[in-house]
């Protein structure tokens, strides 16, 4: 008789410890759970991005302002591209030729930057910095 209810009250210990657990488990996973889901997110495209696809810079004209950072994403099914500014622009946009990836320029003063790939002339794109 003693022993039975000794188990039963040990039960009933471990029944509350496991709630407790439980309880704690759902605070702490609400906690981590908004930390955790912007990194599981797709990541967002960065702020005045240009895609380079399709043989193509879409938009292939952007206006920025003073201070802020361009980033052209290339992915052209592995064709590969560059960005290259016209005439004094070529000392700030001058990018490797890239398949993949991304290449960014800051622009610190106001102007209006042509470029092209000089792999395709065809290819061309403005920025425009207020
Ligand atoms: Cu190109």
């Amino acid at each position: 008789m003693t022993a039975h209810r000794r188990f039963a009250s040990k039960l009933r210990h471990i029944a509350l410890a496991m709630l407790l657990l439980v309880l704690l488990a759902a605070c702490g996973g609400s906690d981590s759970g908004s930390d955790a889901s912007s990194p599981s997110a797709e990541t967002p495209p960065p702020a005045n991005a240009v895609d380079v696809k399709d043989m193509r810079f879409s938009p292939s004209a952007i206006t920025v302002k003073v201070g802020d950072t361009v980033t052209w994403r290339f992915d052209d099914n592995g064709r590969p591209h560059n960005v290259t500014g016209d005439q004094d622009a070529a000392a700030i946009i001058k990018s490797p030729i890239i398949k993949k990836g991304d290449y960014s320029v800051t622009f610190t003063k106001p102007g209006v930057y042509h470029y092209t790939c000089t792999l395709h002339a065809q290819m061309t794109g403005t920025v425009t910095v207020e």
